[in-house]
């Protein structure tokens, strides 16, 4: 399952109206004067965040988006017509980008927030306005402005309601692919899993949640090694976090505790918002009787600091459920459903 989160589109306002050259011309005044109106606005391109979407699959299909033009002005001092701003829905959690200068120009993380990605040219002055003293018949009005036209990159940070964290090989995506039916790759090699993906987890009484796989965190990830940068902004949306350990490694110098922490001093790095995050720390690989004696160990260090740690092994199943006991409680008791 790949899960869409990015899309490159076009947009552009629409242009202000022209203003109009016109004169009076009514039987009992003779040489009436100027009366042309103005060019109406151009519509602005607006984004609305609209909290029932969840993919930006509609702007890959539809990349161009042009809002109307202003109407011109009119003879009888008439005005032209302002168009409608266009309105295009996005979901929570789009963050646009300029494509030209690269500036991210909105996070747009609250519903219904509305912004205004390019704006409406305005409309040009009809020749009514350029009348005074000394210039009784202006000849001329001015043109409308052109409307903004913008590239823009769409990227969607995953919403998902639990992030899986840990080092490559650790068995992310053999865990969500037994607790979801999202069927990620598998592979005794690190860096299996190169983009993020989502598996819906069908918990119990038709309640559910949305687990994201990502890929391995290594040392340096926060300041870009490995791949761990690119997405560790998805980690930030999770609500709660998922760490496995592989309990199996066997390399000189290696421990499921060192590893545990070096991941948590990298989630620290990048952002102090993450080890605020509630975590629930599981060793992986229990069904090998080596990484069941490893795990053992993890569980008496952890106890002394007063965390709990729970045995998994994402291949048979083993102790996934209590996993899955613990996710609800936490995510589901603050929603108090
Ligand atoms: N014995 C045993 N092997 C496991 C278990 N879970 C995963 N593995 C194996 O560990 C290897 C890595 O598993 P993945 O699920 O690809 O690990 P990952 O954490 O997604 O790895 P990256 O995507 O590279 O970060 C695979 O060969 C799995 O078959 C387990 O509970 N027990
Ligand atoms: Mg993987």
């Amino acid at each position: 399952m790949k899960f869409v989160d990015e899309a490159r589109i076009h947009v552009k306002a629409g242009d202000g109206g022209k203003g109009c050259v016109a004169f009076r011309r009514e039987k009992f005044a003779p040489r009436g004067g100027p009366s042309g109106g103005d060019g109406g606005r151009g519509g602005d391109v607006r984004f609305q965040v609209d909290p029932h979407l969840t993919t930006l699959l509609d702007f890959q299909f539809r990349p161009r988006h042009f809002a109307r033009n202003g109407q011109p002005g009119m003879g009888n001092d008439c005005n032209g017509r302002s168009a409608d701003p266009l309105l295009l829905r996005v979901p929570v959690g789009t963050v646009v980008v300029d494509e030209a200068s690269g500036e991210t120009l909105f996070d747009l993380s609250t519903p219904d927030q509305e912004v205004v990605v390019a704006r409406g040219g305005k409309g040009g002055l009809g020749n009514m306005n350029f009348a005074n003293s000394t210039r009784q018949a202006p000849r001329f009005a001015e043109p409308g402005e052109p409307g903004e036209e913008r590239h823009l990159k769409l990227e969607l940070k995953l919403l998902a309601d639990v992030g899986l964290v840990g080092l490559p090989n650790a068995g992310k995506s053999t865990f969500v692919s037994h607790v979801s039916r999202a069927r990620p790759k598998v592979a005794d090699y690190p860096f299996t899993t190169l983009v993020p993906s989502l598996g819906v987890v069908a918990y119990k009484d038709g309640r559910s949640f949305v687990v994201a796989d990502l890929p391995g965190l290594i040392e340096g990830a926060h300041a870009g090694a490995g791949l761990g940068h690119e997405f560790l902004r998805h980690v930030e949306r999770c609500r709660l976090l998922v760490h496995l350990v592989d309990c199996s490694a066997d390399e000189p110098g290696r421990t499921p505790l060192g590893d545990l922490d070096a991941i948590d001093r990298e989630l620290a790095l990048y952002s102090p918002d993450l080890p605020k995050k509630p975590q629930i720390v599981a060793g992986n690989k229990v069904d090998l009787p080596e990484a069941r004696a490893r795990f053992e160990k993890l569980r008496r260090a952890l106890k002394r600091r007063g965390v709990e740690a729970l045995p998994v092994s994402a291949a048979t199943g083993e102790g996934l459920e209590a996993v899955l006991d613990r996710a609800a409680a936490l995510l589901f008791a603050r929603e108090g459903r």
